[in-house]
């Protein structure tokens, strides 16, 4: 199988994520990015989004597409290690956070405090860290209070494993570090903690480690933020 999109991309490093907590190999085309397009690429996902799949690399007609839809393919995959709890709660609890992670909180996330600074400097423009901290305000006050609140007395979001959702929130936090912004552990402990405990295990800290090694080549500086 094939996986196509950049390796910042939340969404991409989801599905990387599970098919490294998987055990599964897959063929990468970095290529495609919302800062250019392979020509062709909307045979595999006429909306134009990363990530995309192909169980079969020679057959773009037959893409799974959207990231939720891709980690739920590797999961079946292989029953080593499910990232889906089996009780009913408990997988409707995993379903819905995956979903807050990705839906607007993404979106507050991306458009709101990654862009202004990383889109900015890949574009050789300075970045704009008062819009991005600005951003940064609201995903706090309406996502992360909430997030911090979800994981009151327990390790994980979702029943008593790592899960998809772990997995979708766990990419958020990681792309607001990326771009300065560490959360405060004094405001919001459990969530530190719980970021703390999922970039610790090795499927996630290999992908974050190839992340930063990039960083580092570019010469692009991104400093801490004091939030
Ligand atoms: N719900 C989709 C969202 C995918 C998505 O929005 N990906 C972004 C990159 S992080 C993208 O492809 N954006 C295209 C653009 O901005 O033109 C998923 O989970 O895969």
């Amino acid at each position: 199988m094939k996986l196509f999109g950049a390796p910042l991309s939340p969404f991409v490093k989801k599905a990387r994520i599970v098919a490294a907590e998987k055990n599964l190999d897959y063929d990468y085309d970095p290529r495609p990015s919302p800062l250019g397009w392979p020509e062709g690429f909307e045979q595999i996902n006429p909306l134009r989004r990363i990530p995309a799949l192909l169980p079969d690399a020679d057959n773009p007609h037959m893409a799974i597409n959207d990231s939720s839809a891709i980690c739920a393919y590797l999961d079946r995959l292989t029953p080593e290690n499910p990232l889906y709890p089996q009780a009913a709660e408990a997988l409707g609890r995993a379903l819905w956070i995956e979903e807050f992670a990705d839906g607007e909180m993404a979106g507050a996330v991306g458009i709101g405090v990654f862009r202004p600074v990383f889109f900015n400097l890949a574009t050789g423009k300075p970045a704009d860290y008062d819009a991005a901290k600005k951003g940064y305000d609201k995903v706090e006050a309406v996502y992360l209070s909430y997030l911090e609140k979800q994981l009151a007395g327990q390790q994980w979001f979702a029943g008593d494993m790592f899960s998809i959702a772990d997995i979708a929130v766990t990419v958020q936090l990681y792309n607001l570090s990326f771009v300065g912004f560490d959360i405060a552990p004094a405001r919001l402990p459990n969530l530190a903690a719980h970021y703390a405990r999922c970039t610790a295990r090795p499927a996630i800290a290999t992908l974050l480690e190839a992340d930063q090694a990039l960083v580092a080549k570019s010469g692009m500086s991104l400093p801490k933020q004091p939030i």
